[in-house]
C-alpha cells in the first residue's frame, strides 16, 4: 500500500521510516526543501539515536522517498506543527494547508488521518473542508485522528510498543486507520471516536504539566520554610499511592508546555487547574531568575567585587540538546539583560556552540564560578566535585 507523510519532523519522519521498514510504500512530504533533500540523501535532519541507519536502508529500497509536493497515495497522514498564536490560540494553519494539499488526490476508500496535536473538533472540521471541494467524497473516504505520545531520544522503540489511541469519525474509519497502525505497531491499538482521541492528546499531557505545577510549587514553599524539596519529595513518594514529580526551573519543550493551552482556549471557564499549572509553571522560571539575580547582589555586597557566575544547562530537559521552548534558556537571558555586571559563563554540554550565548566547558565554568547554578539536570554535572566554597544553587535536583 502507498502512504503519504505530510511533515518530515521529529514525529513525521520517524514514523514514515517506521513505516517502510515495515513494507509500505512511502511518499514523505516537507515545505522545507532541505529536508526533502537531506531525507533523499539518507540523511536524517532530526537527532535520534538508529534512527539515521534505518533512514539509508528504505531510502535505498526505494521504500521512501522524500518530495515537496505529495503523491498520489492510498493513505495521507497530517503530522505538521500546531504551534499557538500569540494568545495562545492553536493554530491549525498547517493541518489545513496539508489537508488542502493532498485534497486533489483523494479517492474513494483513501485513508485520512490527522496525528498533529490538535483542539478538539480539528478532525470534524477537516473533514468539512475535504467535503466541501469533493463533496462526491462523503462516505466514501475513511477519517481518523491517532496522536503519537513517543519520548524524543527514545523514538524508535516507542513508536512501536507504545499502545497508540486511535478514533475514527465512524466506526469504519477507526477500523481502516488500526488496520494500518497494526501493520507496525506492537503496542495496543485501542479505539474511539476522533473528538476523544483529539482530547486524550491534550489531557496525557496537560495531566503531566498539573503534576509538575504541583511540584514547583511545593519547591517554592519549601525554600521559604527552609525545607529540602528533594527530601521531602523522595519521603512523600515512600507512600504506596504518591507520585509527585520532580520540581524544575520551569517546563519547557513543545508540548507539554503548549498543549494545555489548547484546552483553555476552548474551555476557559471550566479549565481552572490546567490554567493555573501552566502559570505556576511559567512562574517557576520567572522565580528561578530572581533567586539568581538576588545571590548576585549579596555576592557583590558581602565582598566587593562582581560574581562570576555559572549558568548550567540551556535545554529544556535533562541529556537532549534540544533548546526549544527552553525556561533555561529564559532564565539566562533574562540573567543577563539584569543589567548586573557579573560575568555569566553559559554552559550546555550537549551543544557544540550557540549562535545567541558563547558556551563554556562545564568543568572549567565549574572551576571559576562563585556562584553555581543548576538548571537542567544533565548527566556530567552530577560527576562535578562536591564544592563548599561556592554557593549552589539548585533547581532541578542534582545535588539532591
Ligand atoms: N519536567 C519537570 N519535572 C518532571 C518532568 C518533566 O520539570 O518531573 C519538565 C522537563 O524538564 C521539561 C518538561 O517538563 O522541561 C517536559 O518534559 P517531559 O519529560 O514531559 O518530556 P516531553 O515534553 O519531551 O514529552 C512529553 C511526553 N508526554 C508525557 O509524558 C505525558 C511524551 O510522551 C509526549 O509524546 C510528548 O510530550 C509530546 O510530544 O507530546
Amino acid at each position: 500500500m502507498k502512504a503519504c507523510f505530510m511533515g518530515l519532523g521529529y514525529i513525521g519522519l520517524p514514523t514514515a521510516i517506521i513505516a517502510a521498514k515495515h513494507g509500505v510504500q512511502i511518499t514523505g512530504v516537507d515545505i522545507n526543501a532541505k529536508v526533502v533533500e537531506m531525507t533523499n540523501a539518507g540523511k536524517l535532519h532530526i537527532i535520534e539515536p538508529g534512527m539515521e541507519e534505518m533512514l539509508r536502508e528504505v531510502v535505498a529500497d526505494g521504500r521512501l522517498h522524500a518530495s515537496t509536493v505529495p503523491e498520489t497515495s492510498d493513505a495521507y497522514f497530517m503530522v505538521v506543527p500546531t504551534p499557538f498564536k500569540g494568545n495562545h490560540e492553536p493554530d491549525v494553519s498547517y493541518v489545513e494547508a496539508a489537508t488542502r494539499a493532498v485534497l486533489p488526490l483523494l479517492k474513494e476508500g483513501d485513508l485520512y488521518v490527522i496525528e498533529s496535536t490538535s483542539p478538539i473538533g480539528t478532525t470534524e472540521a477537516m473533514a468539512k473542508i475535504i467535503f466541501a471541494e469533493r463533496p462526491e467524497l462523503e462516505g466514501k473516504i475513511y477519517i481518523a485522528y491517532c496522536p503519537e505520545r513517543v519520548l524524543p531520544g527514545n523514538v524508535i522503540y516507542e513508536l512501536v510498543h507504545n499502545d497508540r489511541v486511535i478514533g475514527g469519525l465512524n466506526p469504519e474509519s477507526t477500523e481502516k486507520a488500526v488496520e494500518f497502525y497494526s501493520q507496525f505497531v506492537q503496542g495496543k491499538l485501542h479505539k474511539t471516536n476522533a473528538r476523544t482521541a483529539e482530547m486524550c492528546k491534550l489531557t496525557e499531557n496537560s495531566s503531566r504539566d498539573v503534576q509538575i505545577a504541583f511540584a514547583n510549587e511545593l519547591s517554592i514553599i519549601c525554600d521559604k520554610a527552609g525545607i529540602n524539596v528533594w527530601e521531602l519529595i523522595s519521603l512523600a513518594n515512600k507512600h504506596p499511592r504518591v507520585n509527585i514529580l520532580q520540581p524544575g526551573c520551569g517546563v519547557g519543550g513543545h508540548c507539554i508546555a503548549v498543549d494545555p493551552y489548547f484546552i483553555t482556549a476552548d474551555f476557559p471557564i471550566e479549565s481552572q487547574i490546567i490554567a493555573k499549572a501552566r502559570e505556576i509553571n511559567n512562574y517557576k522560571a520567572f522565580w528561578c531568575a530572581e533567586r539568581i539575580q538576588n545571590a548576585m547582589l549579596k555576592f557583590e555586597l558581602e565582598n566587593h567585587r562582581r560574581p562570576t557566575v555559572a549558568m548550567m544547562g540551556l535545554a529544556f530537559k535533562p541529556n537532549i540538546d534540544d533548546l526549544r521552548e527552553s525556561p533555561a534558556k529564559y532564565i539566562t537571558t533574562k540573567v543577563m539583560q539584569s543589567g548586573s555586571n557579573a560575568d555569566i559563563l553559559v554552559v550546555e554540554p550537549n551543544v557544540a556552540e550557540h549562535n545567541v550565548f558563547k558556551l563554556t566547558d562545564y568543568r572549567e565554568a565549574y572551576d571559576r564560578a562563585d556562584i553555581v547554578v543548576f538548571m537542567v539536570a544533565h548527566d556530567p554535572f552530577k560527576t562535578l566535585p562536591r564544592r563548599d566554597d561556592k554557593i549552589i544553587l539548585d533547581f532541578c535536583g542534582i545535588c539532591k
